[in-house]
């Protein structure tokens, strides 16, 4: 059974999501509301500007990290199913029983079993189980939280990691037994027992590297960036990176080296590794200065027709729809010599030519030559598109297309 926005779930009825049934139980605290929100799958939908800067992000990976043939080594998963169980959320990561953020009140469970996914780190036992070394996980994630300019219950997430084997680490050499890359250490606030010191820099400079250059490759070298210790229950040492957003400090991700028990309990005992986590939205509300999450779930064709360019690299700034400036020219000329020539017949050829670009025409002058008799008519034409910014530049092309149809079509002269 579908659900619409306003229905309420009950315990013990069948709700299906994304084309898989769940019996609800005393857990379930999905909304019919929030339901409405999976399938959208925003970051897989043409034009869209989550959509733009995975691409941007994918193309980033896929360039910076390649095999020795040239080709990329990230593969991407981004139509994984949203609902996952309690294991592969918490559990798989290391996530105590009894942490504050499995609680009822910051998730969204369907039942006791299953919630739909609070990070793309659910899928990271999965898929290194499945035997990917480099992979990127891109999907929708669901949280309880506030909601206001920057948060939102469902937002966006990039999931990366990356895991090294001693060849990737060291190169290849002759005697590949010399070289080590775990012992039997001390658990430090810097480094893992088993993580050998000089491996684990190796390896926190290459994802560090890694995402400042995603940063400054999408916001520019110029940007304010700074890294502050985290915690993950999952990774260690952790960080987030941070940047300036209008003066503000702004998470932008959150990141480490991936706790080697996790590599242990998925086969992978072998090699160290990394992965990092970043908001979509936040990324996307920094490239374009979008200053609403919400936004992002607009379907007004004035937010999402300023996104409609092929090329996801576009240089490009978010307009405000009530913002958009206007833009005005004036239109002069001599009337024909019958002196008859209708304002609404001109009304029209305007509309004709300047389309939705055009908000307002007005008379703003008559003149009459003393000794010729002719009348002159000077017209105020407003531009302003109700969904996009119009240049000056294309306000002159349609301008002039106005002041050419006009000679041609009504008989005036341009003066
Ligand atoms: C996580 O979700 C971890 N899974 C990230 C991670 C992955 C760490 C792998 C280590 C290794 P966090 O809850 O901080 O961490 O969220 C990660 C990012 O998601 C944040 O930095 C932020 O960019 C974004 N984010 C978090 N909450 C929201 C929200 N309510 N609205 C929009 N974006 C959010
Ligand atoms: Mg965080």
């Amino acid at each position: 059974r579908n659900y619409s926005a306003k229905a309420t779930i009950k315990q013990g009825e069948q709700v299906t999501i994304a084309g898989r049934e769940y019996l609800t139980d005393q857990m379930t605290n999905v909304t019919s509301h929030l339901l409405s929100h999976v399938g959208r799958n925003l970051h897989l939908q043409k034009y869209h500007p989550l959509n733009h800067i995975s691409q941007r992000i994918v193309q980033y990976m896929y360039q910076k990290y390649v095999s020795s043939r040239g080709n990329p080594l990230f593969s991407v998963h981004n139509q994984i199913h949203p609902v996952v169980t309690t294991w592969q959320n918490f559990d798989s990561l290391l996530i105590p029983k009894d942490h504050v953020s499995r609680q009822k009140s910051d998730n969204y469970y369907v039942n006791k079993e299953n919630l739909l996914r609070a990070h793309t780190s659910a899928h990271q036992c999965e898929l290194i189980g499945m035997g990917f070394d480099n992979f990127l996980v891109i999907g929708d994630v669901y949280r309880r939280d506030e909601i206001d300019a920057s948060h939102y219950p469902v937002f966006h997430q990039v999931e990366g990691v990356r895991l090294c084997t001693k060849r990737d680490i060291f190169g290849s050499h002759q005697n590949m037994d010399s070289f080590r890359m775990f012992e039997n250490g001390e658990r430090t606030r810097q480094k893992q027992g088993v993580h050998i010191a000089q491996v684990l820099q190796l390896l926190e400079s290459d994802l560090k590297s890694c995402l400042l250059g995603l940063a400054t490759t999408l916001f520019g070298q110029d940007v304010e960036a700074r890294w502050v210790d985290a915690y993950f229950p999952f990774t260690h040492p952790s960080w987030e990176l941070e940047v300036k957003i209008n003066n503000d400090w702004v998470e932008l991700l959150g990141c480490g080296i991936i706790e080697q028990e996790i590599l242990s309990n998925t086969g992978a005992q072998d090699k160290i590794g990394w992965a990092f986590g970043l908001g979509l939205e936040r990324w996307a509300m920094k490239l374009y200065s979008i200053p609403d999450i919400r936004l992002f779930w607009s379907t007004d064709s004035g937010f999402l027709s300023q996104f409609q360019f092929d090329d996801p690299a576009t240089n490009f700034k978010y307009q405000a729809i009530s913002k958009y400036p206007q833009c005005s020219n004036d239109i002069s000329f001599w009337l024909p010599s019958d002196g008859h020539c209708d304002s609404k017949d001109f009304f029209d050829l305007v509309r004709t030519v300047g389309g939705d670009s055009v908000e307002q025409v007005y008379l703003i002058d008559t003149y009459t030559h003393p000794k010729k008799k002719s009348t002159s008519c000077c017209y105020r034409i407003v531009y302003r598109h109700m969904e996009k910014v119009i240049t000056q530049e294309e306000v002159n092309i349609i301008h002039k297309r106005i002041e050419e149809k006009a000679t041609a079509d009504l008989g005036v002269t341009m003066r």
